[in-house]
């Protein structure tokens, strides 16, 4: 898949013109009443025509692209920042009642903090709901079986994962929001080390994207590896480098491929050279997230 430039203008406000459109008269009258297309000329105009996306390297940035092609969006851009930046720029304009749009998954805190909702998206660009897969390098069974055998057990739910990300927002530090609920989980954490022999201090490496799903789950295994005696590194990267370095043996694993859609372009570079231990998390989603106070629904009515 060829990923298209990103039509980024560094230093583009997002300073909102007041919004001043006279809505919200109290009884919701407005909202019935508004023609789609009238409400999006004003979000598209109120936002600079700027959907708030992530990282560049994230799939739902090339997703979000084709949106605007799909869809005959020709004034829109997708700006690129980062989680952290769009989870800030959501909660400044969601406390102030301001129209954003956010490239947007699940599972994901933001939706527990807020209100929000997926503009529907006829075309299906986003595709279906989808699941997150644990992927190791060629060689792990042989050489660490008792993370092999951790990894491949290793599922959870996404209320699971929403736990640890709450409390992590909430501002507990990554890894200890991860031991507590290791901790608190302790049947769950022990179908997947039934019978794991512990190990002595080996070294393994796992990569992670810090999207905060990914802060999450990685962080979680983490302790779950450290608590069977593991030395566990834990690198950050961009999206193609994380799926890179389980291709090359460079790391031994990821708790972190999107299937079958988000990662279907990183699947197809590197997926003969990793070995796939199936979902770890399913019914997954991303797509365009907004506030509930907007009036717009589908992605339709950004044209
Ligand atoms: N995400 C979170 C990633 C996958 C996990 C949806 C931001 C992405 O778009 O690549």
């Amino acid at each position: 898949m060829k990923m298209k430039k990103l039509g980024v203008l560094a230093g583009m406000s997002l300073a909102l013109i007041a919004a001043g459109c006279g809505t919200n008269d109290g009884d919701g009258n407005n909202t019935e009443n508004n023609n789609n297309n009238e409400g999006a000329g004003d979000v598209g105009e109120e936002l600079n025509y700027t959907i708030t996306g992530i990282d560049a390297g994230a799939g739902i940035m090339g997703a979000a692209e084709e949106a605007l092609d799909v869809y005959g969006l020709d004034e829109w851009q997708v700006q690129a920042s980062s989680d952290a930046a769009m989870t800030q720029a959501l909660g400044d304009a969601y406390d102030n009642e301001e129209p954003i749009i956010v490239t947007g998954w699940t599972p994901h805190w933001k939706f527990a903090a807020y209100d929000l909702k997926y503009l529907e998206d006829p075309e299906g660009v986003f595709g279906e709901a989808e699941d997150i897969h644990t992927f190791v390098r060629e060689g792990l069974e042989e050489d660490m079986p008792e993370a092999y055998q951790v990894l491949d057990n290793f599922q959870w739910t996404e209320e699971d994962m929403g736990e640890i990300m709450m409390d992590i927002q909430e501002g507990t530090d990554d890894r200890e929001a991860a031991r507590a609920w290791v901790e608190e989980n302790e049947d769950k954490v022990n179908e997947w080390t039934e019978g794991v022999d512990p190990v002595d201090g080996e070294t393994i490496d796992l990569v992670f994207v810090a999207w905060d799903s990914e802060i999450a789950s990685t962080n979680m295994i983490a302790v779950v590896l450290e608590d069977l005696g593991y030395e566990v590194n834990m690198d950050p990267l961009e999206a193609n480098f994380m799926f890179q370095a389980v291709a090359e043996g460079e790391a031994d694993a990821m708790v972190a491929a999107w299937l079958p859609g988000t990662h279907s372009h990183l699947l197809e570079d590197y997926g003969d050279d990793m070995i796939d231990l199936g979902a770890n998390l399913e019914g997954a989603a991303i797509g365009l997230v907004v506030p509930e106070y907007m009036d717009i629904d589908s992605i339709e009515d950004l044209q």
